[in-house]
């Protein structure tokens, strides 16, 4: 069976933008590959955490994945930290990437933008930690939104380079990129991704707002000049919310632009508020529904899975480069 990896950083507050970009394929797509999907908290320590947050978001973003249809008796779900061959392996493969490789990474440009001195060296190498999280389990697929494409790229290129340097190792990943929903924008600036960290909260719609906050949040979204309802490239706010209303209510495009023909925004914001409320309600009463124990026996067991694959290929990759231990005969 091919396999599939990809994980989510428990940061801040998980959003419709990384659901309709990422989850919902990782549910779907669970049923034909063996899957990983991984809670990647060494990601985001990568800007500072307070740690008795950090720890809680952990737990709750695993009782998202599950509330958002992952299986842990068809998939393995596990916390990135407990598995030390994440941060071993992205070691080993730090030694084989080029600073400028890392340095023309958009999101490391868009971060040291902001950031200036103070950019951590983190962010610069985190995207070898993701290649790390993929090549461990021999991944074929990485289901991710638009924005990791260019780190999947990487991925591919550090796996390609080692292979050829050390012998065949890792399987090259191809990604998976949805058509629709791969980059979900920001309700209060159309020109920018939803996104967890972004200072204006009112942007994103969280799997966890409640009912009130979506229906003030889609109301006061930004739209474009004109009445028209149709999806419009050069009207990106109207279709940004086109978009989240086909996905949400499992609709062509075509049914909703005939939907909405001859109603207006107020209607649109409207009909979308009940759409996202009838699919958050039903979604946050299954993350109310797994207590600690149950939690806590989901995420040792998708550990002791997760480890055992990983620990495989970190021995195959220092065997290769010669990294040995005391037993080791010369
Ligand atoms: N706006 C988006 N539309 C569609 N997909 C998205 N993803 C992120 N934003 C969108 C996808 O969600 C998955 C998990 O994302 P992440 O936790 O790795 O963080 P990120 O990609 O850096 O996304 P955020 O929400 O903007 O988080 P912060 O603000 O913490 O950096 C990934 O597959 C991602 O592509």
């Amino acid at each position: 069976m091919k396999r599939i990896f990809s994980g989510a950083q428990p940061t801040g507050n998980i959003h419709i933008g990384n659901y309709l970009g990422a989850l919902r394929n990782w549910a779907a797509l669970q049923h034909e590959y063996e899957s990983f999907f991984c809670i990647v908290n060494l990601h985001a320590i990568t800007i500072p955490q307070d740690p008795q947050v950090l720890a809680r978001k952990t737990r709750e973003l695993a009782r998202l994945y599950l509330a958002s249809g992952i299986d842990p008796q068809v998939s393995i779900i596990f916390i990135q930290s407990d598995v030390p061959e994440h941060a071993e392996l992205a070691w080993i493969l730090n030694c084989i990437t080029r600073k400028s490789e890392l340095e023309r990474m958009t999101q490391f440009k868009d971060k040291a933008a902001k950031q200036r001195e103070s950019v951590g060296t983190g962010v610069l190498t985190y995207p070898v930690l993701m290649a790390a999280d993929i090549l461990l389990y021999q991944t074929d697929l990485v289901p991710v939104g638009h924005d990791q494409k260019q780190h999947l790229e990487l991925t591919r290129d550090i796996a390609e380079r080692f292979n050829r340097d050390y012998g065949q190792t890792f399987r090259v990943p191809d990604p998976y990129i949805p058509k629709v929903g791969a980059r979900i924008q920001s309700l209060s600036d159309p020109a920018k991704k939803m996104s967890k960290s972004d200072e204006d909260a009112n942007g994103a719609i969280t799997l966890l707002d409640d009912t009130d906050t979506v229906r003030r949040k889609f109301k006061r979204a930004v739209t474009d000049s004109g009445t028209e309802i149709r999806f419009d490239e050069t009207r990106p706010a109207i279709t940004n919310l086109l978009t989240i209303y086909q996905l949400l209510a499992d609709k062509q495009p075509a049914e909703v632009e005939a939907h909405f023909a001859g109603k207006g925004y107020a209607a649109l914001k409207s009909e979308l508020a009940d759409v996202t409320i009838e699919f958050l309600r039903p979604l946050q009463a299954r993350a109310r529904g797994y207590d600690d124990a149950e939690l806590d026996r989901i995420l040792d067991s998708g550990r002791e899975r997760a480890q055992a694959i990983a620990r495989a290929t970190l021995e195959e990759v220092k065997a290769r480069m010669g990294l040995v231990g005391v037993q080791a005969k010369a």
